[in-house]
């Protein structure tokens, strides 16, 4: 059975979120970052970063034990355990630049615009707010299908709660964030308890 280690964060709730989409069993373990259970001698051999989240698969490619950490990567992990939103081949492409896209700026940016008071991080905001709602104009999702690219964002953009950035402001991102919202899988584990 496949171990997640998880809290209720942004960070954590994309990978719970990735987990319940799956549909693989998996077994959930809480790990209380207030409480320093990141940094025990256990679980820094999952995560040497010691930060959450972290996958354990026992029975990864080859039969081979492999432990995954960073939240992108879970994403990218059980997409391809299970062939699950990656995209057809046709739209692979997308889901990765998609994907990218995300991890490397949208987590990034709107992390930092709710804890550095900075126009940097404010502007940076708006740039990549409205790349999304220009390209959700008449999509329902990033890419053709469901896919990882909308796994990967929504924990973070639908965090978004600042004074000169508005998500009112983008609306085709607020419609998407409702369509996310309303999967089953994310519905349990946003609503997923810990602590
Ligand atoms: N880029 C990492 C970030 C992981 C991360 O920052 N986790 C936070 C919670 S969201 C954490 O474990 N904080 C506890 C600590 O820094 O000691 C990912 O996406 O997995």
């Amino acid at each position: 059975m496949l171990e997640l280690y998880a809290w209720g964060t942004t960070n954590g709730r994309r990978a719970l979120i990735m987990a319940e989409e799956a549909g693989l069993p998996f077994h959930l373990h809480p790990i209380d970052i207030h409480n320093g259970e990141q940094k025990t001698p256990e679980y820094e051999a999952i995560n040497p970063y010691r930060k959450i989240p972290a996958l354990v698969d026992p029975d990864g490619a080859g039969g081979r034990r492999q432990t995954i950490f960073e939240s992108v990567a879970i994403c990218f992990y059980l997409g391809e355990k299970t062939g699950k939103f990656l995209g057809s081949p046709a739209d692979h492409p997308n889901v990765l630049k998609w994907s990218m896209f995300h991890a490397t700026n949208v987590l990034f940016t709107m992390a930092q615009l709710g804890r550095v008071d900075s126009p940097v991080f404010e502007k940076g905001s708006h740039q990549q707010l409205d790349a999304m709602n220009r390209h959700l104009k008449g999509r329902e999702w990033f890419c053709e299908n469901y896919s990882i690219a909308d796994i990967i964002p929504f924990t973070r953009v639908n965090g978004v709660k600042h004074e000169r950035v508005k998500l009112s402001d983008y609306p085709n991102v607020v419609k998407w964030l409702e369509r996310v919202a309303a999967r089953p899988a994310v519905q349990k584990a946003m609503q997923q308890k810990f602590g």
